[in-house]
């Protein structure tokens, strides 16, 4: 259980959605108001709360990008793994953007409720292993410090595959995305992920110190890999001392990440507050289940976190592909599905027993993709993922699936489609999902996409007699192969005719 520790908040620094400019005035009805989770709220027993002493946690861990899938995953497992052995790993939550999330973690001694929902009911949870917050708009040097300390070990990232200004293309850094090119001009005042990574990494080694092990959990294929490269790039473009040093000591790990967490809304804070009997700004809806698969290759240690069920293995690679093809391959197709017809979240998409089909349809293509994956029955999983997507439980919109569908589809389609052609295979499950993407993006007036302006003037083009042509014309948006490939343009041509 946790224990009320005695570190109330300063008044200072207990900021209301109010002073941070959040949500509408409430003057008049504050009396009425719940008072704000905080460590001294006292929490229903049906509530799980921490089972170790929050008051003598130190940070061991920084996170960066401490949205709602870190709260109701990372440190979760983190909750978990102190609860079990104890130590130095408490997480200091930073936001490189939002300074709301960072003021809500203030006002609430970094604690928040996660829901786990399903058909069975729910089950609310008060996470703990947040110790601190900080803003990368407000505390960059704070931010830098503690990269600096010896006490923190590890560096956790999550912030989206369009955050990392990697260029699929090159396998290196795109130089013309804002953050990277703003961190290769001023690189000791970061304002990107790699610019941190590098900047205090660099600090590191002129303290004399062991770098910090680089843990990314973004759905990218072999993540580590690729934020190793980034960052050893851009280090390089200052110091090839420090690159050197970087390549030769430092710690990428690769990992597979899995927790359905959509974005909170005010339905799910008046969850959260009739469950714990105070107010939550962080509260969270999730699935019960979650899944991390993590290479063990970490330089000074790390949390047990296979206490809270994480997997440690050599080789990550074939449980990443399973995930990013089968999930996150089948979440982006019933997004684009559902914003084509009108459908609002994916529970609604995969109860129609036509998409449902095409779901399996498209699995059943990954499945001649995939190799065998240690430990795990593929049949198993995959009705697993349906009985996942069906969950009552769990409004993940198909708005939010759709974002930035030209940062996801290369690893979730277009990887899986390249090698199925390269082996002379039938790739038209893929070339499907594709021509309902184009599709979505000829009819969708408003998108989210870092490409958004390209995608749509692309759309503006498509012809009949060769609707793909504009998009496989978009430098850099599909992979080589699949751009000179004419069987597949056609194939996706034939898809978008049928659609
Ligand atoms: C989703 C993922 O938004 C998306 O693109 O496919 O966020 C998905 O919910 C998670 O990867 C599940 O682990």
């Amino acid at each position: 259980m946790m224990r009320a520790v005695d570190r109330a908040v300063p008044a200072g620094l207990s900021l209301s959605r109010l002073e941070t400019g959040g949500c509408p005035s409430t003057a008049g009805i504050d009396d009425e108001k719940m008072p704000r989770l905080s460590a001294s709220t006292p929490l229903p027993t049906d509530v799980i709360t921490p089972g170790y002493d929050r008051a003598s946690l130190k940070p061991g861990i920084l996170h960066i990008g401490v949205g709602a899938f870190h709260r109701a995953h990372q440190a979760v497992y983190t909750d978990a793994a102190l609860a079990k052995e104890f130590g130095e790993w408490g997480i200091v939550g930073v936001s490189l953007r939002s300074v709301d999330i960072v003021h809500d973690l203030r006002a609430q001694d970094g604690l928040y409720t996660v829901i786990a929902r399903s058909g069975a009911g729910d089950s609310a949870q008060v996470v703990g292993s947040v110790v601190r917050g900080l803003s990368g708009t407000e505390d960059r040097e704070e931010i830098l410090s503690l990269m600096a300390d010896p006490a923190i070990r590890v560096v956790t990232i999550t912030v989206t595959e369009k955050a990392y200004g990697y260029d699929p293309a090159s396998g290196g850094l795109d130089r013309s995305h804002p953050s990277v090119a703003a961190d290769l001009a001023d690189p000791r005042a970061p304002v990107g992920v790699v610019g941190y990574l590098v900047e205090g990494l660099s600090r590191r080694h002129a303290a004399g110190l062991p770098p910090f092990t680089v843990l990314c959990c973004d759905n990218l294929p072999t993540n580590g890999r690729i934020v190793r490269r980034l960052v050893i790039e851009m280090a390089g473009a200052r110091d090839p001392a420090l690159a050197n040093w970087i390549s030769g000591q430092g710690a990428f790990p690769c990992s597979m990440v899995d927790r359905i967490v959509p974005a909170a809304t005010e339905e799910t804070r008046a969850r959260a507050e009739r469950l714990i009997g105070a107010e939550d700004e962080l509260a969270l809806d999730t699935e019960p289940f979650m899944q991390w698969v993590i290479e063990d290759h970490f330089i000074s240690g790390r949390p047990k976190w296979e206490a809270g069920g994480a997997l440690f293995v050599s080789d990550v690679e074939p449980y990443e592909k399973m995930k990013l093809r089968l999930l996150n391959g089948s979440h982006s197709l019933m997004a684009y599905l559902g914003q084509l017809h009108g459908l609002t979240y994916i529970r609604d998409v995969i109860a129609v027993p036509d998409y449902r089909e095409k779901v399996r349809r498209h699995m059943a293509a990954v499945l001649q993709t995939l190799d065998p994956v240690p430990g795990i029955d593929l049949e198993a999983y995959q009705a697993q993922l349906v009985e996942r997507f069906s969950n009552p439980g769990v409004a993940h919109s198909t708005r939010q699936v759709a974002m930035d569908g030209s940062q996801k589809l290369p690893q979730r389609i277009m990887l899986p489609a390249a090698e199925e052609l390269a082996k002379g295979g039938d790739a038209s499950a893929f070339a499907y999902v594709l021509a309902v993407w184009m599709a979505y993006l000829a009819k969708v007036a408003e998108i989210s996409d870092p490409r958004a302006a390209e995608l749509k003037a692309a759309a503006a083009k498509s012809a009949p007699d060769d609707p793909s042509a504009p998009f496989f014309e978009i430098p850099g948006l599909f992979p080589r192969a699949l751009v000179e490939n004419g069987a597949w343009r056609a194939l996706v041509n034939a898809e978008l005719e049928k659609l």
